[in-house]
């Protein structure tokens, strides 16, 4: 009954022509008085406005006056107003409601973050702050005045006057009430200025906590670059005379794109060398970028429905994937996309919670923020610049915003602008968008010398394993690309873009004289599972040869992956990665953060999702032996140069997060993780005690722990920063994530009982059972208690913040593959909680779709 559908669309049947906003912040009594001037599509339907059940109604009126009470109906969601009481021309609608921010423990409408105001609407929040049209298609300009006893006053768009107490704020692009945001606070700022290139002056402001300061320039800095980049690579030009970013500690997700007044989780805006690592830098400029890139990417054109979020989503992380590949290595950003994908999206497709690109139906919007939205809705789009070329992206991205910019659009706007841009039909290409689970391309070779001077056939067969409430699947476009390797190691084939549309379907390279070897997906050209039947001497070879960077590094992946999954079911292997990985360690032709990536072993996580895809049930216990055999013998075989990558990557001189020197820790700390296996962690106990950043000592805290030595430098770190929010969130968590698997819960429950587990801190909460999710064979401890601490935890968190418990059961997505006795007790946990009384819609969503 509370399933919405896409297919029931009905556009709103009034126009919304500018929106008022009165506010008087108090924490617990907040008045509100909303003026909307409005004008009826359709003067035969009642106006039903939302509203949340704690938002208190003091006065309506319309066109100044108070309508019949017997035309006004109030229900725990909605504000219906009859037809009968409204003007047949353009009216004008005020109300005045009374909220309570000091008890909005959900972080959804307006909060408290330590005293400060702040606000968050996406996707359906407004409601929680006056009776609205909260839905993305209804898009206004807004004017509001916020009054308040805090020293800075923000909203949206430009300030129109600041003073005493009040502050005016006018927004002259028209928006969608997810993209509104109040902050009302003692807050200090990092300020620069940006001009355009058509010469419009920007001030920017990065507000803080005092105190923050030093540690909010980074971020600066990754706006500025953000804001240039969108203006060379998409000719997209910011629009509006300042732009805000504000750190919350309080905060659901990692940030906000709300026009002219992004709200992030202060994790993502403060980093100091010792405080933050260097992935922590590389995050925090990603996704400033991605906030900002929003600006034309979701508030400019936004979503008709959120039915449409990939819209947004999926084009936004596509620019912000691009624009750190510019940044920073192209190839081992490529690669960490790839691995994220594998290891959250395919995880998502393989299992109950499994869902299209574009969602058809959802009882709760806020389970659909999810690595298939995002990421595999970045994939479809780089699919479909691969298909169409780059001028033909060009060409419909220019195309897109000079049709649909300050409108609300669809994905068939989206792809029309593809047809009419390239005069491609993308009819069958519609099906990434529609059709949910991960294809599985077989590639088979045949080799006939005798034919046109040596003639490569490979044949590619798709199919893709049915998901919830999606049986049939037919076959998709899907880009190939292909290069072929001559025996000597030379390219004779440059990369070709396969272009496969059909169930079944082959392609010939002529003229090749001798056999090549096959260098396949190149560039991971489509999210789909490759399977080919390749022995591990062809995979050494790719390793040593490919000349395409991912294809290279796949090929050493799956050398390791054979080896893992023989090792886990106890057949003896590893020999033939043990040695290739140990020539590309020592090729100094090759950057070091690729090198790096070589040498990272699959995760837990990974090697138990490729196992459940050929249909083998993965045993958490052996996969984690598997795993620390493997690693002890490449350090053994390898100690020396380990060794001396470990002394040869260090980087000397101040600490400077800048792609080079990340990349060359990143090589050094590979090394390290491997030498810790051997060296009973001395290395790590001497970089704990001497590296001055927090990428290194992290890293050797992580070892520390693994060798069962990790409490001397716990407690160190807790003493020197137990003030500093951010750094305990880490020391929870990572004692977590890196203990036994046998001690992981048990550990978990115990931190959990401290007084400083904050809980109903979103970071806080996310870094302890976040912690243990990522703990794979711990969490999959096969008496359950992994299980129930999970559960526990997520029921007594359902009860104040819903929307973070239904995010974190997640961690329970993959119960189905695994052994009788582990889904007899994950089965159990999850229909506690379905049981749970008061369980909210978010959380019940998730776990009966995980039941089901
Ligand atoms: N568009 C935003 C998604 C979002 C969100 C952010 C913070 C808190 C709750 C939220 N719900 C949805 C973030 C983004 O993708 O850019
Ligand atoms: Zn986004």
């Amino acid at each position: 009954p509370d399933t919405r559908y896409l297919a029931d669309y009905q556009p709103f049947p009034f126009i919304l022509e500018e929106t008022r906003l009165d506010f008087d912040l108090a924490p617990d009594a907040t008045r509100v008085r909303a003026n909307l001037k409005m004008r009826p599509r359709d003067a035969t339907k009642d106006l039903v406005l939302d509203g949340g059940s704690a938002v208190e109604l003091l006065s309506l009126h319309i066109d100044g006056k108070v309508p019949d009470p017997a035309l006004v109906a109030r229900d725990d969601e909605t504000l219906t107003i009859a037809a009968a009481a409204l003007p047949d021309a353009p009216f004008s609608l005020t109300t005045e409601v009374r909220i309570d921010p000091s008890s909005n423990t959900a972080f959804e409408g307006l909060y408290l973050s330590g005293g400060m105001f702040c606000t968050q609407c996406e996707a359906e929040g407004f409601r929680h702050i006056t009776f609205y049209p909260d839905r993305p298609d209804v898009m206004a300009p807004f004017r509001v005045t916020i009054r308040s006893e805090k020293p800075i006053l923000l909203s949206n768009g430009n300030p129109v006057s600041v003073g005493d107490g009040v502050a005016e704020w006018h927004d002259p692009w028209p928006k969608p009430a997810y993209l509104f945001a109040l902050v009302a606070g003692d807050l200090v700022a990092v300020r620069d200025v940006f001009t355009t290139r058509s010469g419009r002056r920007v001030d920017l402001n990065v507000w803080v906590r005092p105190g923050d300061q030093d540690r909010a320039g980074f971020a600066m800095e990754s706006l500025i670059k953000s804001m240039k980049w969108d203006e060379d690579v998409y000719g997209r030009e910011y629009d509006l005379d300042v732009f805000n970013i504000v750190a919350v500690d309080d905060f659901n997700m990692g940030a906000m794109e709300n026009k002219g007044l992004n709200i992030f989780n202060s994790k993502l805006v403060l980093a100091s060398p010792e405080t933050a690592t260097d992935a922590d830098y590389e995050r925090i400029e990603s996704v400033i970028a991605h906030e900002y890139f929003h600006n034309w990417t979701g508030n400019r054109i936004t979503c008709r429905d959120w039915f449409q979020l990939c819209l947004k989503e999926g084009l936004t992380v596509f620019r912000d994937q691009q624009f750190t590949s510019d940044m920073r290595s192209a190839p081992v950003k490529r690669i960490e996309d790839v691995r994220a994908l594998r290891a959250r999206q395919f995880r998502e497709d393989q299992g109950p919670l499994a869902h299209p690109v574009r969602p058809d139906n959802y009882q709760e919007i806020n389970n659909f923020y999810t690595a298939t939205v995002y990421e595999k809705g970045a994939e479809v789009i780089g699919m479909l610049k691969r298909l169409v070329g780059d001028d033909g992206y060009a060409r419909a991205l220019d195309l897109y915003f000079e049709r649909h910019d300050g409108e609300a659009a669809t994905i068939e706007d989206w792809l029309k602008v593809f047809e009419d841009a390239t005069g491609r039909d993308l009819t069958q290409f519609k099906r990434w968008y529609t059709d949910a689970g991960t294809p599985h391309l077989t590639m088979a070779e045949d080799w006939d010398e005798a034919a046109s001077g040596g003639q490569l056939t490979l044949t590619f067969s798709q199919r893709t394993p049915p998901t919830p409430g999606q049986d049939d699947k037919p076959p998709r476009v899907i880009p190939v690309a292909v290069g072929l390797i001559g025996p000597n190691g030379d390219e004779v084939q440059a990369t070709r873009m396969l272009e496969m549309t059909e169930a079944q379907q082959s392609f010939s390279f002529d003229g090749l004289g001798a056999r090549p070897v096959v260098s396949a997906l190149r560039g991971f050209s489509a999210p789909v599972v490759l399977d080919r039947n390749i022995d591990d001497a062809t995979r050494a070879f790719l390793l040593a040869h490919d000349t395409d960077p991912f294809a290279r590094w796949e090929a050493g992946r799956d050398l390791a992956m054979s080896a893992l999954i023989s090792l886990s079911q106890g057949q003896a292997a590893g020999a033939d990665y043990i040695d290739a990985i140990g020539r590309l360690a020592a090729d100094d032709g090759a950057d070091p953060a690729f090198r790096a990536l070589c040498l990272m072993l699959p995760g837990d996580e990974e090697i138990a999702t490729r196992l459940a895809a050929e249909g083998v049930t993965p045993d958490p216990d052996a996969i984690h032996s598997a795993r620390d055999d493997l690693a002890r013998r490449v350090a053994d075989a390898h100690a020396d140069l380990l060794s001396d990558l470990y002394d040869s990557m260090a980087v000397s001189g101040a600490y400077s997060p800048d792609a080079r020197s990340a990349e060359r820790r990143s090589l050094r700390i590979a090394a390290l993780g491997l030498l810790n296996r051997i060296d009973r962690g001395d290395r790590a106990e001497v970089l704990f005690g001497t590296a001055g950043n927090m990428t290194e000592r992290m890293a050797a805290l992580i070892c520390l722990i693994r060798r069962g030595r990790g409490q001397a430098a716990l407690e160190a770190l807790h003493d020197q920063f137990d003030d500093n929010r951010l750094v305990m969130d880490k020391w929870f968590s990572v004692q977590v994530m890196a203990a036994d698997p046998a001690q992981a819960s048990g550990i978990a429950q115990r931190l959990a009982a401290r007084n400083d587990f904050d809980w109903k801190n979103p970071n806080r909460f996310r870094a302890l059972l976040g912690g243990l999710a990522g703990n794979h064979a711990g969490f999959h401890a096969a008496d359950g208690s992994g299980y129930d601490f999970t559960a526990d935890w997520l029921m007594r968190m359902d009860k104040v913040n819903p929307q973070i418990a239904a995010r974190m059961s997640t961690a329970f997505e993959t119960w189905p593959r695994y052994d009788a006795e582990r889904r007899e007790n994950a089965r159990a946990a999850l229909q506690r909680m379905a049981a749970m009384d008061g369980i909210s819609r978010n959380l019940r969503e998730m776990v009966s779709r995980m039941i089901a």
